[in-house]
């Protein structure tokens, strides 16, 4: 079993109603060991869009990084994700952040994902959900946060965001 790291967003339709579901859906995929608060974010990338919602899960999975990504884009189609352009609007967006402390790079796969250190909507819930998480190459990720720009990343929930009986951080 190996820790996950999961990035949870959404920008269009009901995004609380599509996190809760995703949630839900990541239980399947192994023990649900940590949840972060619930954040409201400023678009990065392209910045002409809604807000996002976004969280992170941690999952203890014996799912490998490859088979587990193929995973989270079968939850993101039947969450009604169609691919448009890179960085716009989406229903669901579940990225792998970090999985164990290996760093895999695949035709398929990098992991940890190549743009989480520039990423406060990441690296924000990151810290919350697991905070002694570290990247492979040592780094504490609560070491990055400092380092990344003011982004736009505002606590709109406590631990308690998806109901009772949930995890809150992985200790
Ligand atoms: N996801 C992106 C691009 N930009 N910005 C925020 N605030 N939150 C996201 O989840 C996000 C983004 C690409 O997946
Ligand atoms: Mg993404
Ligand atoms: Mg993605």
């Amino acid at each position: 079993m190996v820790p996950a790291a999961i990035s949870l967003g959404s920008n269009m339709g009901d995004r609380l109603a599509a996190l809760h579901r995703a949630v839900r859906s990541l239980e399947r995929l192994g023990r649900l060991s940590a949840l972060s608060k619930l954040y409201e974010t400023d678009p990065v990338g392209l910045v002409d869009q809604a807000p996002f919602l976004n969280a992170v899960a941690v999952i203890e999975t014996d799912l490998g990084a490859e088979e587990l990504l193929e995973r989270l884009l079968e939850i993101e189609v039947r969450a009604g994700r169609v691919r448009k352009h890179r960085w716009g609007p989406r229903i669901l967006d579940l990225d792998l952040i970090l999985h164990g402390y290996t760093t895999i790079r695949t035709a398929t796969v990098t992991v940890p994902h190549p743009r989480y250190r520039e990423r406060r909507f990441v690296l924000e819930p990151l810290v919350v959900a697991w905070p002694d998480a570290r990247d492979p190459d040592g780094t504490p990720v609560a070491d990055l946060l400092p380092a990344v720009a003011e982004q736009g990343v505002n606590l709109l929930e406590g631990y308690g965001w998806m109901g009772d009986g949930m995890p809150g951080h992985r200790s």
